[in-house]
Parts: C-alpha cells; structure tokens; sequence
C-alpha cells in the first residue's frame, strides 16, 4: 500500500483520484481549502481519507500533509483563463505561489514523487496541430502562464533538489462533479446542467473554436501511471494527457442536443479574451514513456457526465 496526498481534493479531479486510489486499496491523504472544491464532492469518501480542509498557500500545513507521504498529486489550482484575465494576482498566488510551497514541503518531506496537472494553455494559440510537447509554449492568459511556470517549477526541483517530478498537461478535462455553478465554469459542465434544465446555452464566438475534450478517468489514469512509471522514462518530463482528437463547440452542442433532448438553439455571444482557437494534442508521448492510452472517448465521456448530473439532481 503506498500513501498520497491530493491537493485540490475536493475538485471534481482531486475526489476522482481519490475514490480510484481507495477503490486500489491505497491510503489518501487530501487537502482543500474549499475555494473552489465542494465539501460534496468528497462527503462519501470522507471517513476512508485524511481531509484537511486547508490551503497550499500555508506552508506548515503543507509540510504536516506531506509528512509520511509517497506521492503528491498536486491538483490545487484556480482553474480559470476569464478569471485569470480578470484577476492575475490571485491565479498568480494560487497557481504558482501555491505550487512552489507544495514542492517546497515535498522536497523537505523527502516524498518519492509529485505529479503536477498542468495545462494545455501553455502551448497558446499556435496553429500548429496537434500540439506536441517539443513545440515552444506561448501561453496567452495569466492562467496559461502560471500553469506553465508551475511546470517549469516542477522540472527546476528534479534539477535542483533531485525530487521526482512529472508534470501532466490535461487538454479540457470535463466529467461527474465538476462546478457548474460560476461563470468561469468548464464549458461542457455549464452547458450540460443548462440544457437539462431546457435553457440555453451561449457559445463564445463563432463555435468553431475546437478542444481535445478528455475524460476525467483519463486524466486520472495518467496520474497513477506517472507514479509508477520508471524514473529514466517520467521523471523531470512533460506529457500531454489527452484524447488526441478534438471537436468544435458547434458540434459538440449538437451531440448534447441528442443526449440531454434539448431542442433549443444556442447564443453566440461575443468572443472571450485569451481565449485559443484550437486545441488538439498529440498523445504519443504519453503513450510511450507512461503507457498511457485513453480509456474513455469524448462521446462515451459525455454521455456518462449528463447521466451523472440527472442522477445527481444537478441539472
Ligand atoms: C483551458 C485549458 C484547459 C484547462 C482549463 C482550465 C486550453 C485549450 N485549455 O480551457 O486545458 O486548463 O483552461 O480549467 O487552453 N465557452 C463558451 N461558453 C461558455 C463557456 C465557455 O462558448 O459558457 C467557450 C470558451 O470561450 C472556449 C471553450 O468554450 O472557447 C472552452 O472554454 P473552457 O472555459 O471550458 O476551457 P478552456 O478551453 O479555456
């Protein structure tokens, strides 16, 4: 049995690892500070895990959470280019501030390894497709430039300290759990809820924009492959974590249309700033050094997300 600790816990990321990991047999050891994670998300889990309802921004905290720990999932994150746009200091503080105290605590608790979820944003707009990880990054939004130093982060404590570090660029990872809620919500969590309750979606732009939409079990097998993947093939890298094909928004309200019934059309509203155009990944790094493979497609992925929100009595 090995034992980890997942920042971020309470996300709809942080909860799927960690009710993979008890399903493993694992022990689970999690901190939120509930900015943005739901106390819900884990309420069933709660008596298997060690929950800590604290923040990454405070280092002794940290370092208490690290203490006896193997492996350091570092979800924690304010997950949001708009939000990014309109707040750089906060992303800054939460995403990279936060980040080097989780490496700090790690590295001083002597953790085997800590996998970092770091985003698809940092390759920017480029029109190359797909994107591949010896492509030059050129984040837009605060939110990609802080995801990208928090990468940078992670490959300069494997340099410098000697810790184990992968760092996992997830492409739009959508499914159960995530918040619908804010206005800086995932695009496929807000307009699932929204066409299940008959109301209309809108659709920033033309809808033509495309995403690598992946699975949260994806994602979260990657995490619990980069653990375990031998040092010479992980260890200092980045690896996109992704589904290596990608949909339109326009098409993707279309399937949606057939699964949740909605016989509405969509707004087009005005362009969001920092947005990206297209995102497509190429995955066969992933796919060689983590063994990597996508388990679930994004028709499959959607289909098991709207169920979920009708069981759910989300929509
Ligand atoms: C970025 C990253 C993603 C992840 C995420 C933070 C890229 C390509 N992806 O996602 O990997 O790090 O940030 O969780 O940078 N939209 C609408 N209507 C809405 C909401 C969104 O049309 O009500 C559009 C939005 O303008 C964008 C697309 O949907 O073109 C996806 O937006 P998102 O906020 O779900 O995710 P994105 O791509 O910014």
């Amino acid at each position: 049995m090995s034992s980890y600790l997942i920042t971020g816990i309470a996300g709809f990321i942080g909860s799927a690892l960690a009710r993979e990991l008890l399903q493993r047999g694992e022990k689970v050891r999690g901190i939120d500070n509930l900015a943005t994670g739901k106390r819900e998300n884990i309420a069933e889990i709660l008596s298997h895990i060690d929950f800590r309802e604290k923040d990454i921004l405070d280092l002794d905290a940290m370092k208490q959470a690290c203490s006896g720990v193997d492996y350091v999932l570092h979800q924690a994150a304010i997950p949001s280019v708009p939000k990014s746009v309109l707040d750089p200091i906060g992303s800054n503080r939460a995403n990279v501030d936060g980040t080097v105290n989780v490496l700090v605590a790690a590295r001083d608790a002597k953790v085997k390894r800590v996998i970092y979820a770091a985003s698809s944003s940092a390759y920017g707009d480029t029109p190359t497709l797909p994107k591949d990880e010896r492509m030059t990054p050129d984040p837009i939004s605060p939110y990609a430039v802080a995801k990208l130093a928090g990468e940078r982060y992670m490959i300069s404590f494997y340099r410098c300290y000697g810790l184990e570090t992968v760092a996992l660029r997830y492409f739009n990872i959508f499914g159960p759990r995530q918040d619908p809620s804010s206005p800086y919500s995932g695009v496929l969590a807000k307009f699932i809820t929204l066409m299940l309750k008959s109301q209309q979606p809108t659709i920033f732009g033309d809808g033509e924009q495309s995403r690598d939409f992946t699975y949260v079990d994806n994602a979260v097998e990657a995490n619990l492959l980069a653990c375990k993947a031998p040092a010479a093939e992980a260890v200092g890298k980045v690896f996109n974590v992704a589904t290596g094909r990608r949909v339109t928004l326009n098409e993707t309200f279309k399937l949606l249309q057939q699964i949740t019934s909605y016989s509405g059309v969509p707004i087009y509203g005005q362009e969001r700033a920092g947005d990206i155009k297209h995102s497509l990944a190429d995955i066969s790094l992933a796919e060689k050094h983590l063994a990597y493979k996508p388990k679930v497609n994004f028709e499959e992925g959607l289909r098991q997300t709207v169920d979920w929100y009708q069981k759910s009595g989300m929509d």
